[in-house]
């Protein structure tokens, strides 16, 4: 039995939909973080990084329980486990690594700032507000070129790189000033075939249900969002 400890964001989304297309029993943990739990004693000894998402698997290598935390490193020990989502020829497979680490150094990192400003900063910011818009413009024209060339992002196969990298792509829409990456042909294909997978739409159900059980952010008190953010009194610089 796997336990997944998150909460409804996208790197978490991803773990969600790799246990459901894979077909694992898991059960959730919620971390509620906006009231500051990631900080708490007991989940640090699962991540000393104090983020979500984290598995523990209770049959992991040599049958030990086995604690994995970092979405991308959970979708690959997830693809280990059990044989798919991953090609086993080693150019097929980088292929989709490679894809992976693209999401992980930069879509989650670009999406995740340009939120952050547009959502979470003090009003002003217009430099940040730009420059992490034309980041996610960039990357997302990137992805939408190889999304011309091949039906999914590692290849003619899903795979954990496409996992990785829809729970950000498919709330363009969503997000204030980026139409443009909104519109791209390929991408927006590729998102809708993505949302017709009945593993996907499962996840994104229980993805609303442990929503339902964690504090909104604003719902967060201010000394937990300083504490969060690294600012006010916890700012180091
Ligand atoms: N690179 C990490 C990022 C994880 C991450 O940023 N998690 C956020 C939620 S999406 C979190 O737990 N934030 C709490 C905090 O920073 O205190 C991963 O992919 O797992």
């Amino acid at each position: 039995m796997i336990t997944l400890y998150g909460m409804g964001s996208p790197n978490v989304v991803k773990v969600y939909i790799a246990l459901e297309e894979l077909a694992l029993p898991y059960t959730v943990h919620p971390v509620d973080v906006f009231t500051g739990k990631q900080f708490d004693d007991a989940f640090l000894k699962l991540n000393p990084n104090a983020k979500v998402p984290v598995i523990v698997d209770s049959d992991g290598p040599g049958g030990k329980p086995y604690t994995v935390f970092e979405s991308g490193a959970i979708l690959l020990y997830l693809a280990e486990k059990t044989g798919k989502l991953l090609p086993t020829d080693t150019a097929a497979k980088f292929d989709a690594i490679q894809w992976l680490m693209t999401q992980m150094s930069t879509v989650g990192p670009m999406f995740g700032q340009y939120v952050h400003f547009v959502r979470f900063a003090p009003a002003g910011n217009d430099y940040s507000k730009s420059r992490y818009a034309t980041q996610v413009h960039r990357v997302c024209e990137v992805i939408d070129r190889r999304l011309g060339a091949s039906a999914y992002l590692g290849g003619a196969d899903y795979s954990v790189a496409d996992i990785a990298t829809y729970p950000w792509l498919r709330m363009l829409p969503a997000l204030p000033g980026l139409a443009a990456a909104a519109g791209l042909p390929n991408i927006a294909r590729w998102v809708k075939s993505i949302d017709e997978r009945p593993a996907v739409k499962k996840a994104l159900a229980e993805v609303e249900a442990v929503r339902a059980r964690t504090t909104p952010f604003d719902k967060a008190e201010a000394a937990t969002l300083d504490k969060l953010f690294g600012r006010g009194q916890f700012a180091a610089a």
